[in-house]
């Protein structure tokens, strides 16, 4: 047989799917994508992999006894679609029925795959919503806290959501980027929903050739990629907050600040003013003052608040500022810069989240792309990050936004296409959290850490193996996702395994709305034809689209400059805040009476950082990035991510000072540890890692050693170490990047890592 091709979209790229006598030889680069991901090569080797679910499994005591204990340490037996679907029916009902909507949980966070149609957390939420609500998570682990506090300042948290200035507006106007947490490349491979077109690169291309300047502020110089040709500024983790406040004094003192933009467009700039002159707290917050908390030096800090005074500037942070404790602090000196500035809203100018955090970040956007409608929810919702705290708190209090509220009292854990023992801080807490459950059910298509910590397991395929459609929210393309082979061993669609689920109780033609897969894929993409059709730009006919491939979107003719409109007449297009104006001090949150979150921009300390009490004991601050090889903790197990190990164990980048002093070289297995938990890793000396920091990846597979309360993690997954708690009690956003920990050499003989063993499956009887 010839080889046939298909069309398809991962999140990390759209490719061809190339097929030889049914099998999957290799993932074709999208041919107009000049930039392409290598995260494509791992697919192959991860659709044939040993470690795929083959067939329902159920945890052996859950099965004989109906036994909580045994979670993640017990054998699985291998058990027929038809029982393992009655379990998880006969065990939802009885929950239901029991304990009510609330008792199921149902949140599933994670990123699934891409196609908008399979997207597992999405059917399943639909599932649950349809059968009389759940609990649900409200925000995401990217920028949970942005989300829920930038609407108290901005009106709206659109400008971390990617509706921000785009890069060619950028390109013809900005002389200075000053990028707080880089511009890092690695990120730029992936973006929720897929990705058409890889464009960060191209973008910096064209803001380099047209002249434009780059600062980084960040805690390693991978941030800074060689093509900026940046200035590149070590910060100390987790410590903006007080160099932008610097920054801003500079502005004030030296009379650089814009008082018609901040007359008319702020509120609050006399409070701001006092709290940066120290008549609020009788600290002035000189460059001095900063420089003794961010470890940049004062003389820096003030050349780069006057080059930024001097010129069309504009100014952006990554996500990860906000993902630590206090993240609320730095987004909110950011704006205040931006504010003082008065470039907010000028072609070129003010700021916007985001840039280097992911791929399509400043892209022009089309009239809009596929989405999978919801529908409604009766149950409760809790803050995404605060899952641990629910399932070990059932009945208590919590802080959110101004409103108190109470954990509902989960009984059943049911979660598809999200991965919280990769997700999650503080992974020793996760599992005492996760043993309180009566059932867990997980549908995923590896035997990934959660997997293993489920009562029932259901398989489920790979985008390869069903047709979707699919698209990035920001990317201008469309995809048709084509089947390219046959579903792998036992495997079926999640949108298949909910059907079947609802069809055993009872309201499968809610859940399905008599749709199947195509009538599906027609309804999705005809929605975003209609979106297109209003906005005045042409979507072709369904089969069209089916038959090219992917669709590309018309894009706007004319820049979008943010806060242009607001910045012309703030009396017309005001803001979605109570006074209407940019709040650098918000009388809201002052109402909310919230010490973790004062009502201006400051510095508070983070519970964890280098000038901590704690960093006596524990004095490296460990930053978690993104990873360069994989998505999160899809396709470690294959060859692209496992190419980037270091002694089998996630690369721990160290400064040679620090190295030094522990007598540590490249290539050592070293154990780094806190008072949470403790994992080994791979070190690499680099001088690019500023001192007293150690750098990272999320999304080595989880690997302890035994089952004690706090195992030694083999094979180096950060979350060990990351702490639980919310941002704040406003945002209560995840802060895992405000952590210390200490790092020693492993001197005894390395256990072997055995997060890539399949599980232990009891005899089956069922046919192989
Ligand atoms: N320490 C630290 N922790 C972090 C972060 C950090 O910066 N530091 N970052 C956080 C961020 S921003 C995020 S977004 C999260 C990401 O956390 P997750 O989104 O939970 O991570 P993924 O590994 O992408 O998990 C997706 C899961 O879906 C499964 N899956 C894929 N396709 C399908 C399918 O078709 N059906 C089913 N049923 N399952 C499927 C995959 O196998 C995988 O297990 O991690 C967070 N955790
Ligand atoms: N290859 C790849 N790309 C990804 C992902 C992936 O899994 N793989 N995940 C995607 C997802 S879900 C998300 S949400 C985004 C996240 O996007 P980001 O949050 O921007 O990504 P990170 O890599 O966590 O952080 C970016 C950089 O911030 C720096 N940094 C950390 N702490 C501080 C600090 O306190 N101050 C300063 N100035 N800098 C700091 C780190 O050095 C890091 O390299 O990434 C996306 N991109
Ligand atoms: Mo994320």
């Amino acid at each position: 047989m010839p080889e046939q091709r298909f069309p398809q979209l991962a999140h990390w790229g759209a490719y061809t799917a190339v097929v030889k006598d049914g099998r999957l030889v290799r993932c074709e680069p999208f041919e107009r994508d000049r930039h392409p991901s290598p995260m494509l090569d791992a697919i192959p080797e991860m659709v044939y992999s040993p470690l795929r679910i083959a067939r329902p499994a159920v945890r052996e005591g859950w099965l004989k006894k109906r036994q909580r204990a045994g979670r993640g340490a017990e054998r699985f037996v291998e058990v027929d679609w038809d029982q393992a679907l009655s379990l998880a029916a006969e065990e939802l009902a009885r929950v239901r029925s029991e304990h009510g909507a609330a008792s199921i949980f149902g949140g599933s966070y994670g990123w699934s795959s891409a196609g908008r149609f399979h997207h597992a957390r999405t059917q399943l939420r639909r599932f649950l919503y349809a059968g009389g609500g759940c609990t649900d998570q409200v925000g995401n682990y990217s920028w949970g806290c942005a989300q829920f506090f930038l609407p108290h300042v901005l009106g709206t948290y659109e400008s971390v959501d990617g509706k921000v200035t785009d890069w060619p507006n950028l390109i013809r106007h900005t002389k200075l980027f000053v990028a707080f947490g880089g511009m890092a490349l690695k990120n730029g491979q992936v973006a929720s929903g897929g990705i058409g077109e890889h464009t960060m690169l191209q973008w910096i291309e064209q803001a380099k050739q047209a002249g434009m300047e780059f600062v980084v502020v960040s805690p390693t110089r991978a941030d800074c990629p060689a093509v900026l040709g940046a200035q590149w500024i070590a910060v100390r983790p987790n410590t903006d907050a007080a160099m932008m406040l610097a920054m801003a004094h500079v502005l004030a003192t030296e009379n650089r600040h814009d008082r018609k933009f901040l007359d008319a467009c702020c509120t609050g700039w006399e409070r701001v003013e006092a709290y940066l002159a120290g008549r609020s707290d009788g600290t002035p917050k000189t460059p001095e003052w900063a420089a003794a908390i961010c470890g940049v030096p004062a003389d820096t800090i003030r050349d780069l608040a006057r080059r930024l005074a001097g010129t069309r500037s504009f100014l952006t942070a990554a996500w990860s500022l906000q993902r630590a404790h206090h993240g609320e602090q730095p987004y909110w000196a950011l704006i205040t810069l931006a504010a003082m500035l008065g470039q907010i809203g000028l072609p070129g100018g003010g700021f916007g989240f985001g840039f280097g955090s992911m791929g399509a970040i400043g892209n022009p956007r089309g009239a809009g792309s596929p989405a999978m409608p919801l529908g409604s929810n009766a149950g409760p919702k809790i803050p995404v990050a605060r899952v641990a705290d629910m399932l070990l708190s059932p009945n208590a209090e919590y802080d959110f936004n101004g409103e108190r509220h109470r954990y509902p009292d989960v009984r059943l854990v049911y979660w598809a296409g999200g991965n919280p023992f990769h997700h999650h801080q503080d992974l020793n807490r996760l599992r005492v959290a996760w043993s309180r459950p009566e059932t867990v059910i997980v549908n995923d298509t590896w035997w990934t850490a959660t997997a293993r910590r489920a009562d029932i397991v259901l398989p489920a395929t790979t985008t390869l193996e069903r047709n979707d459609v699919g698209a990035g929210a920001r990317d201008r393309f469309i995809f048709a996702m084509h089947k390219a082979i046959d579903p792998i061993a036992g495997s079926r669609h999640d949108f298949d395994i909910f059907r079947s689920l609802a069809g055993r109780l009872g309201y499968e033609e809610k859940f399905s709305e008599n749709r199947d897969e195509s009538a599906w894929l027609h309804t999705i993409y005809g929605r975003a034809r209609e979106a297109h059709a209003k906005a005045g730009s042409a979507l072709p006919a369904f089969d069209a689209f089916w038959q090219a491939g992917y669709v590309e979107q018309p894009l706007p003719a004319q820049d979008f400059v943010m806060f242009a409109e607001f910045r012309a007449d703030p009396k017309a297009h005001p803001l979605r805040t109570p006074s209407g104006r940019i709040e650098l001090y918000s009388e809201r949150i002052a109402g909310f009476g919230y010490a973790d979150c004062p009502p201006h921009a400051a510095w508070i300390p983070p519970r964890e950082w280098l000038g901590a009490e704690a960093a006596r004991r524990f004095p490296l601050h460990l930053v978690t990035i993104q990873p360069p090889a994989r998505l999160h903790g899809q396709m470690d197990p294959g060859p692209v991510s496992r190419r980037t190990k270091i002694a089998g164990r996630e690369r721990v980048a160290m400064n040679p000072a620090d190295a030094a002093a522990r007598g540590l070289t490249s290539g050592d297995v070293v154990r780094i540890f806190n008072e949470r938990g403790e994992c080994l890793g791979g070190l690499q000396i680099d001088a690019g890692t500023a001192p007293s920091v150690i750098v990272m990846a999320t999304g080595a597979w989880y690997d302890p050693a035994d089952d004690s309360s706090r195992p030694l993690e083999r094979h180096g997954n950060p979350n060990v170490l990351a702490f639980d708690a919310g941002t704040s009690r406003l945002a209560q956003g995840p802060s895992p990047l405000s952590v210390l920990v200490q790092v020693e050499k492993w001197t005894a003989e390395a256990p072997a890592v055995r997060a890539f063993d399949p599980p232990e499956i009891a005899s089956s009887s069922l046919p192989r």
